[in-house]
C-alpha cells in the first residue's frame, strides 16, 4: 500500500493526552515516522510520579527502538541476583536465563523520555489538561480549545478522561493489599556485609503481613516498596511507622531511618482497569487508561511502552488511522491481557512470595521483542 502521508502530500498530525510513560513514548515513535505530534500534560511540569521502577527486555527494546537506551543505561542498575525471602531466609534466586532487566528511579526514565522528545521535535505543553476527545478525530482541552487530529491518544493514567469521555465499558477493581514507595540513600556501608546489590523481595507473614522489596536503583539511590495490607493500620501509616519496619526488618534500620524522615510519602492500593476495546475512530488509548494492573510482574508501564511503540508501528502500515488502530489491538494486545491477568492472580495470592515464580508465563511480555515483533528471549 502506497505511503499514507505521501499520498495525501499532508504531514499526520497526533495529540496526545498525558506525560507519562506510555505518552511519551508514543509521541517518541510517532515523531521518529514523521508525524507532527503535540503533547498534553495537565501539570504544570514535566516530571515523574512514584519511586522506582523495574524494566524488562521488552520495555528495554522500546528504548532502543525510540533513542532512550543509552541515557537510561547510564545512572541505572541490573542487579546480580533477584532474590525472595521468607522470614529472612533465602528462598530463590533467579537470574532469569540472562533475560536483560534494569531497575532505575522514575525520575530518571522519565528525564530520558523526555529529552528524547524534545530532541526530535515533539511539542510539549504543560498546563494542559484533555478534558474530551472524540473518536471523529477531536481532543478538547480545560480551556475549551478543541484540536483536530488524524490520531488522538488517551495516555492519561488510570482516570483517563479520554477514556471516560467516549465511554468505553470497563471493569474496574482495586486491591486489598498497598504500598509505600519511597528512594532513600544506599546506605550501603551502614548495611554492613550482605548482598545489597541484589534485588531482594523480602516477605514476612507473621506476627503481621508485611513485606519490602529492596531494589538498588544505582550506587546512590535504593527504591524500597513497603507493602502491608490496607487494614493494618500501622504498617500503612505514612510517614512510615519506623518503628513497626525496623522490628520486622531490623537489618535494614539505616536505609529505614531515611525512609521515616520522608514527608511526602503516599500509600497505593493497586487499580486494575480492563476495557472492552482500547480504540474508538480516531482514538486510541494507552497505558493505565487502557489496562491498569497490579505490579507483580512489573510490566505495567514496559506493556504501555510495547504498546505505544507498536501504535506508531501500526499507523504506519494503513492509510485509514481507524483499521490500523483495529489491527494494532488485535496483534498486540493478548500480550497485555495476560500479564495483567497473571499479575493480577500473583497479587491476590501473594504468590511471590513462594520463590521462584518468574515463570514461562509470567515472563512472556518480557521477552517479547517490539522491534522484531516476535516473542525473541531465549534467543
Ligand atoms: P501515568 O504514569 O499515570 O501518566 C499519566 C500522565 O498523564 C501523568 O503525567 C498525568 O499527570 C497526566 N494526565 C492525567 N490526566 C490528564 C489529562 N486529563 N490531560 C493531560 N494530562 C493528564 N510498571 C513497570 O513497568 N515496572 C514496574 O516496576 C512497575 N512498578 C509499579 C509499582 C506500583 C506500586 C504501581 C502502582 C505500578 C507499577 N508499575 C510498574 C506500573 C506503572 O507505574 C504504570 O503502568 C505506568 O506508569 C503507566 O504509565 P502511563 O503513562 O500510562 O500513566
Ligand atoms: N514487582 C515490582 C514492584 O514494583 C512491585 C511488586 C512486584 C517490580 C510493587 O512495587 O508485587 O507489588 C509487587
Amino acid at each position: 500500500m502506497a505511503n499514507p502521508s505521501a499520498a495525501s502530500h499532508r504531514t499526520r498530525r497526533a495529540e496526545i493526552a498525558g506525560g507519562g510513560f506510555a505518552g511519551l513514548t508514543a509521541a517518541i515513535a510517532l515523531r521518529q515516522n514523521g508525524w507532527d505530534v503535540r503533547l498534553h500534560e495537565k501539570s504544570p511540569e514535566l516530571r515523574a510520579f512514584g519511586a522506582g521502577i523495574y524494566l524488562w527486555h521488552n520495555g528495554l527494546r522500546v528504548l532502543e527502538g525510540v533513542g532512550a537506551l543509552e541515557d537510561v543505561l547510564k545512572g541505572s542498575h541490573t542487579p546480580p541476583t533477584y532474590e525472595t525471602w521468607m522470614h529472612n531466609k533465602s528462598v530463590s534466586r533467579e537470574t532469569f536465563n540472562g533475560l536483560p532487566w534494569r531497575v532505575m528511579t522514575r525520575q530518571h526514565l522519565h528525564n530520558a523520555l523526555v529529552n528524547r522528545a524534545r530532541a526530535v521535535g515533539v511539542e510539549l505543553r504543560v498546563d494542559s489538561e484533555a478534558v474530551a476527545a472524540d473518536p471523529a478525530g477531536r481532543l478538547t482541552l480545560h480551556t475549551g480549545e478543541v484540536l483536530e487530529a488524524d490520531l488522538i491518544v488517551g495516555a492519561d493514567g488510570v482516570g483517563s478522561k479520554v477514556r471516560d469521555s467516549i465511554g468505553f465499558q470497563q471493569d474496574r477493581w482495586i486491591s486489598t493489599d498497598g504500598i509505600i514507595r519511597l528512594i532513600v540513600p544506599r546506605m550501603k556501608q551502614q548495611l554492613g556485609d550482605g548482598e545489597w546489590d541484589n534485588t531482594i523481595d523480602m516477605w514476612n507473614f507473621s506476627p503481621r503481613v508485611q513485606r519490602i522489596l529492596y531494589s538498588p536503583c544505582n550506587a546512590n539511590e535504593l527504591y524500597l516498596g513497603l507493602m502491608a495490607p490496607a487494614a493494618d493500620p500501622r504498617g500503612s501509616r505514612v510517614p512510615l511507622d519506623l518503628e513497626v519496619w525496623v522490628e520486622m526488618f531490623p537489618f535494614l534500620e539505616p536505609c529505614l531511618v531515611e525512609a521515616a524522615k520522608l514527608q511526602t510519602a503516599r500509600y497505593d492500593k493497586y487499580e486494575t482497569t480492563k476495557l472492552d476495546s482500547w480504540t474508538r475512530g480516531k482514538v486510541a488509548l494507552l497505558g493505565d487508561a487502557a489496562h491498569a494492573m497490579c505490579p507483580a510482574l512489573g510490566q505495567g508501564a514496559g506493556c504501555a511502552m510495547v504498546n505505544a511503540l507498536s501504535l506508531a508501528q501500526d499507523v504506519e502500515a494503513t492509510s485509514s488511522v481507524e483499521d490500523a488502530l483495529d489491527a494494532w489491538e488485535k496483534r498486540i494486545r493478548p500480550i497485555t491481557d495476560r500479564c495483567q491477568a497473571i499479575s493480577g492472580q500473583y497479587a491476590a495470592n501473594r504468590s511471590l512470595s513462594k520463590g521462584n515464580m518468574f515463570t514461562p508465563e509470567a515472563l512472556e511480555a518480557a521477552c517479547y521483542d517490539p522491534l522484531r515483533r516476535i516473542p525473541s528471549w531465549p534467543q
